[in-house]
């Protein structure tokens, strides 16, 4: 049983270390919507993925926190729970706006655990206390910076190197990243980018052994994903359009791909992120764990969800080095060899550097019952 007795929402804003180039556009900072959850003594913390503009789905910064602050926040505080699952049931009538919802269910995972002073991972069923892990590498200027930033990750011992493409820069990015790296595990992500008409340009992909292809459709489909996985050798991987593990089932029973990625604010938080991990393994399907360019909060929260046994490709959660100068959080998530240590104790294992954070933050605001 845990209380909520009081809340904070928090937007920070931190410059990216990169130029994150992607086939819906270029970004060079992150916006950082967090809330945390006070009660009996402890907090829980958690991060949106949701952005300023709805690009990736259609959830925005602006919205959800008009919805926390309006109807879900309203719901939880000053509210026992016996779990995170009946906090979810406290908000389960409400359709969509997965990752408005999963903020206060993935807080109240991190404030429980802290409760129970037990990891994360080990309340969601994870027995791994490090996690493989890979990098997505954002669209480069042409070809030779492309092979020049899959060097350098592959030295630091990445598992997995995912492009990002888009309709005009496929192949060319591809081929040249699998000549100069025959072994390596490749995949690409083209964020919705291409139709079916597109399907001979797709299917020259099969020709450089990718692990997978991501989300190559229709933000919002299956049907014709499992029409060009008919055309295609190469397994497509679903992000975008799966929303549940309704939707994983639905698209695993018509071969709308093979593997998916699964994000856990997408779906609603810890435990839709396990059912769909759940559906997958039944289906023999491997799922991997994507990430947003998440601080260090929404990073930890990752990696604990990452220690569930079908989690068996690398996921995105590289080392928090890489994107930011400062995180938001005290605690250091580095990748050794392509290996992400799970953050030991209790929660999440971090904790939000309040003064750094301060200097950063853009909106901050109470709400209590
Ligand atoms: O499609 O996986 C994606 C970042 C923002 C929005 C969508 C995606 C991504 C990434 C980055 O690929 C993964 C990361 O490094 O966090
Ligand atoms: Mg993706």
């Amino acid at each position: 049983m845990f209380k909520i007795e009081a809340a904070e929402l928090i937007v920070a804003r931190l410059p990216l270390k990169f130029r994150f180039e992607t086939s819906f556009g270029v970004q060079t900072d992150k916006v950082v919507p967090l809330l945390v959850l006070h009660g009996d003594g402890v907090q829980g913390v958690s991060e949106g993925t949701m952005e300023r503009a709805p690009m990736y789905r259609e959830e925005t910064i602006t919205g959800a926190l008009a919805l926390l602050r309006d109807v879900f926040l309203p719901r939880v505080l000053g509210q026992s729970f016996a779990n995170p699952e009946a906090l979810n049931d406290a908000l389960g009538s409400f359709r969509g706006n997965r990752m408005a919802r999963a903020m206060v269910e993935m807080a109240a995972w991190d404030l429980w655990a802290r409760q129970l002073d037990v990891p994360l991972g080990t309340l969601l069923g994870g027995r791994r206390d490090h996690v493989e892990v890979g990098v997505s590498l954002g669209i480069q200027p042409d070809e030779a910076a492309t092979v020049d930033v899959v060097r350098r990750h592959v030295e630091q011992g990445y598992r997995r190197i995912k492009l990002k493409i888009r309709p005009g820069w496929d192949v060319q990015p591809v081929r040249a990243t699998r000549e100069a790296f025959p072994d390596i595990r490749l995949t690409v992500d083209a964020n919705s980018a291409y139709t079916l008409a597109d399907a001979t340009r797709l299917r020259a992909l099969d020709a450089f052994d990718l692990t997978y292809i991501e989300q190559p459709l229709a933000w919002d489909d299956l049907i014709d994903h499992a029409e060009l996985q008919r055309q295609l050798s190469t397994p497509l991987c679903l992000d975008e359009s799966v929303t549940s593990a309704q939707d994983a089932r639905k698209g695993l029973t018509i071969r709308a791909g093979g593997v998916i990625n699964v994000k856990v604010a997408r779906v609603g938080g810890h435990a839709e992120a396990r059912r769909v991990h759940d559906v997958a393994q039944a289906f023999g399907a491997p799922v991997w764990c994507g990430g947003m360019l998440e601080s260090g909060i929404g990073r930890a929260h990752n990696i604990h969800l990452s220690t569930l046994p079908n989690f068996t490709l690398p996921g995105d959660t590289s080392s928090a080095s890489r994107y930011w100068n400062t995180d938001l959080i005290n605690e250091p998530l580095e990748a050794q060899g392509g290996l992400m240590p799970v953050p030991a104790g209790a929660g999440t294992g971090v904790t939000l550097n309040r003064a750094f954070l301060a200097s950063v933050t853009e909106l901050r605001e109470e709400r209590r019952p």
